[in-house]
């Protein structure tokens, strides 16, 4: 049995076609279920449905044998026990500081409101920009609306929840996309199966992107 942890939202909608052009396609209905183990049309894989930020913790635990995970979470987290074999080129977006429209350079030290502040502190500080973090964990706009922060460090698609709250992107830090992961000690005991299912993932990634300009 294989097991591949995915995350609700995004990334679940954007794999669940490549997974089914490789025939496998859950057996339970996902926006209905309550089932956290989902079988599929393939006996030998089934799904787990968790938390994004959950998907490496997952695969290092060896709760799944691999994972499909915004490289965002892993910049974050880093992933112990897990290679990254494939990126997937699905639910792409852009890490972004981010400012309200027309701000000023502040004198004092720059607050940074962000879920990432590991990636937030290792950003600022290879530019050798000391900065105070706030750790939230949604709506990270909000926080300079109301005076919290000066800036935000966040991800962005098409932009226009930054446009609704008057804030605009000021500094690119990395492109994002989900990556498959998979928990190194499974890669070794079961390498041909595992194997076999990436270079499938492998094959679908390139046909979906043949002729796309990234
Ligand atoms: O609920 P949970 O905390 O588990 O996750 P979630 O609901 O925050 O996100 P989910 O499960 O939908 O997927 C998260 C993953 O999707 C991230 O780890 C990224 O790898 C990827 N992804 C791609 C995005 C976006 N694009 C994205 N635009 N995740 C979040 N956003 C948010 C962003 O944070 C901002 O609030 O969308 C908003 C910006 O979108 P635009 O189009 O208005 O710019
Ligand atoms: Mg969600």
């Amino acid at each position: 049995m294989i097991t591949l942890a995915l995350s609700k939202g995004r990334i679940l909608k954007d794999t669940l076609p490549l997974l089914a052009k490789m025939g496998i396609v859950p057996t339970e209905d996902l926006d209905k279920t309550r089932k956290l183990i989902i079988p599929t049309t393939r006996a030998d894989i089934q799904l787990l449905v968790v938390r994004a930020t959950d998907v490496p913790v997952y695969v290092a635990q060896g709760g799944a044998d691999m994972g499909i995970v915004g490289k965002d979470v892993l910049m974050e987290q880093g992933g112990d026990n897990q290679f990254e074999l494939l990126d997937l080129q699905i639910a792409r977006c852009k890490l972004m500081v981010a400012a309200p429209v027309g701000h000023q350079r502040q004198s004092h030290r720059l607050r940074v409101a962000t879920k990432y502040v590991n990636v937030a502190q290792d950003y600022f500080a290879s530019k050798g920009e000391q900065v105070d973090l706030i750790k939230l964990y949604g709506s990270m706009e909000l926080a300079p609306l109301v005076g919290m922060a000066d800036c935000i460090v966040d991800l962005v698609d098409t932009g226009n929840t930054l446009r609704a709250n008057g804030l605009e992107p000021t500094e690119h830090i990395a492109d994002i996309s989900s990556r498959l992961v998979v928990n190194s000690l499974a890669y070794k005991r079961q390498h041909a199966s595992l194997q076999a299912l990436v270079n499938d993932l492998a094959t679908q990634v390139a046909a979906a992107n043949e002729g796309a300009v990234s």
